[in-house]
């Protein structure tokens, strides 16, 4: 298939598109909505369930509208929402199990930031048409008929503004705190990186510390409770293999568990997987410190990992994830994360 060009995508212009993202929308995701809605005036943001507090504060400044999927609900809807105010409903804003939705007002559809359908509520109610992802491909992955999926990426902000360029200075700001949070702060970041970086700066009429504020929220509650739980449940791992100390934190969390594997690292672990058993789904997280790198690959561990759960997995080297829908074999999946990542560093 042919990769879509920039054209392709300015074609889009003046059609009704809808653009969303995965579950619990990041500033990568919705910073990405907010670049390309201000190019295309026509689009509309649909969030399928919370953002975070950094994208909230990010889409408040530029003005955008955020819609809840509330407002697609066929036959009652919660009627016309509040710029930014995803996430402040009742039901988080989330899609409601068995209620049926009404998106035939759009023609096009846009899905940023992930590939997989078990990471796109709205996947099940809409035929995206655009799917643009720097995360590896997964076995779920959305077929669409436009998509550029390129995980060498630090972003999908990166590849949004290499695909279309910021509309103003505000759509500048808003893929600039999208690289700068998921490149971890150009942990992850490549020369072109800092090339589009330098451009988006000088294009957002702000310095750098105030964009920063942006990307610097203080966490969320919810999140911030969850690290800590994840680090009281930690069950710590510590081979000597080949000479290196190599230490493996695995834990649970109620939730927000990427915030808590990211955690784990940064308190000291080289590799952390956090698993989420939820009532009906299960997720997990896993982060490897960046200096082991090439040495294995966190989204080939997920991938295998994923069954156990019932689900897909994937990701990137250094980051990864995986869902499925058998939250009771949570445990089990850990286990087997931990051996994979210790006969991954035996193979050395
Ligand atoms: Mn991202």
């Amino acid at each position: 298939m042919k990769k879509p060009s920039r054209k392709d995508f300015l074609a889009l212009s003046g059609k009704k598109c809808l653009i969303s993202f995965h579950s619990g929308g990041d500033i990568d995701a919705v910073g990405a909505a907010i670049s390309i809605r201000r190019k295309i005036k026509t689009a509309t943001i649909v969030a399928p369930d919370r953002i975070s507090s950094s994208a909230r504060k990010l889409a408040d400044f530029c003005g955008e509208e955020i819609a809840h999927v509330e407002k697609f609900r066929a036959g009652g809807g919660a009627g016309k929402p509040k710029p930014g105010s995803a996430g402040k409903s009742k039901s988080g804003g989330a899609l409601l199990p068995g209620a049926s939705y009404d998106f035939s007002e759009f023609e096009h559809f846009i899905l940023l930031d992930t590939n997989s359908a078990g990471n796109a509520p709205l996947a099940s109610h809409i035929s995206f048409d655009w799917v643009i992802d720097h995360h590896s491909l997964r076995s779920d992955s959305i077929r669409a008929r436009h998509s550029i999926i390129d995980n060498r990426m630090s972003s999908v902000c990166e590849i949004v503004a290499g695909l279309v360029g910021p509309a103003d200075s505000k759509s500048s700001l808003a893929l600039l705190c999208g690289i700068i949070a998921d490149s971890y702060y150009f942990h992850n970041a490549s020369i072109s990186t800092f090339k589009t970086v330098t451009k988006l700066l000088s294009k957002c009429g702000l310095e750098y510390q105030e964009v920063l504020s942006f990307v610097d929220q203080p966490r969320d509650v919810a999140s911030r409770l969850s690290m800590l739980e994840a680090c009281r449940n930690v069950a710590i791992v510590h081979e000597k293999i080949n000479g290196e100390d190599i230490i493996i934190a695995t834990s649970q969390a109620a939730g927000f568990e990427a915030d808590a594997a990211v955690a784990l690292i940064d308190i000291g672990a080289d590799i952390s997987f956090v698993g989420h058993a939820g009532k009906v789904g299960a997720r997990i997280s896993a982060r490897m410190r960046n200096a082991h790198f090439a040495k294995l690959s966190m989204a080939s561990i997920m991938s295998k990992v994923a069954p156990i759960i019932g689900g897909t997995g994937g990701g990137h080297v250094c980051a990864a994830g995986a869902n499925g829908t058998e939250p009771e074999m949570m445990e089990f999946a850990l286990n087997k994360a931990v051996r994979l990542a210790i006969e991954g560093f035996g193979k050395q």
